[in-house]
């Protein structure tokens, strides 16, 4: 991937802008600052490597160089959207999994924020917002994604396991047409984001669902349930031991299958 190849395959989209690097500390530092600084709607910013890369509570995302793709996409939220922001993940995660279904693999989406093939992560969402007072004057979606199998990181590194896009496939893709599939995936998704089709779609794609799992938050106690649904506003709904619904929210919380 270049950034000339990158553009001939984007040339498609409306994009507010580009930005690709060879090199990048992180792509969500980079589209944050742009945000803030008057980035149009749909902007991306796209690097080849990242050597900050960031995930939640900035643990760390391995984007080494020439195999993974690394976007943010920055999205300013139309009238219509706004009531449903706290769906974004979904957002990204329905997009990520209709382009790993256009790629003929079947993808799961790991409450909250990471996609699966066979179990296995393969993509990380972080989900990022500039704020204009108590307005989202904009969103950052960033997205990670496994292609090559020398983007996985070593898994004595990982506490849950991963594989990329071309090891489930056993054969080579281009990224640009994966950031492709991506980005008219966001158009599709977005313009859904407000409908009951929407959470239908990415209840229906959950992992684990019908499985026990433990939820774990910070230093808390873990949380442990059978994996239900979810609520509107996109929270995780479980079922206790007595069959009762407990709603997880957004946080730094971890899912795993109970031992
Ligand atoms: C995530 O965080 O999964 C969100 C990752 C988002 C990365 C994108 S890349 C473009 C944009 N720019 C950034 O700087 N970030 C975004 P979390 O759920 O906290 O998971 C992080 C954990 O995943 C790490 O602690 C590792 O255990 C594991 N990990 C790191 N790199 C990985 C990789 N390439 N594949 C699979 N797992 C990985």
């Amino acid at each position: 991937m270049n950034e000339s190849s990158l553009k001939k395959h984007l040339a498609k989209f409306n994009l507010g802008g580009l930005r690709y690097f060879d090199s990048v500390g992180s792509t969500n530092d980079e589209a944050l600052a742009w945000a803030a600084s008057g980035a149009k709607d749909f902007s991306l910013v796209v690097a080849d490597e990242q050597t900050q890369g960031r995930g939640r509570l900035d643990r760390k995302w391995f984007t080494p160089k020439g195999s993974a793709i690394a976007m943010s996409l920055i999205l300013r939220p139309s009238a219509p959207m706004r009531p449903h922001l706290s769906r974004t993940v979904g957002l990204a995660a329905l997009s990520l999994a209709d382009a790993c279904l256009r790629l003929c693999l079947s993808p799961k989406i790991k409450w909250p924020n990471d996609i699966l093939l066979d179990g296995k992560k393969t993509a990380g969402i972080l989900v990022e917002t500039v704020w204009s007072g108590y307005e989202a004057d904009s969103l950052v979606i960033g997205m990670g994604i496994n292609v090559e199998t020398e983007s996985v990181p070593p898994s004595e590194s990982l506490k849950f396991p991963a594989t990329s896009l071309e090891g489930m496939l056993g054969s080579s893709l281009k990224r640009e047409e994966v950031i492709s599939l991506v980005l008219s995936a966001v158009i599709k998704w977005r313009e859904q984001i407000g409908s009951d089709g929407f959470i239908k779609a990415w209840e229906d794609q959950l992992a684990f669902r019908g499985e026990a799992v433990q939820i774990q938050s910070g230093a808390e106690s873990s949380i442990y349930g059978v994996v239900d649904g979810l609520e509107s506003d996109g929270s995780l709904r479980l079922r206790d031991e007595h069959d009762k619904s407990v709603v997880v929210r957004f946080g730094d919380v971890s899912l795993r299958p109970a031992a």
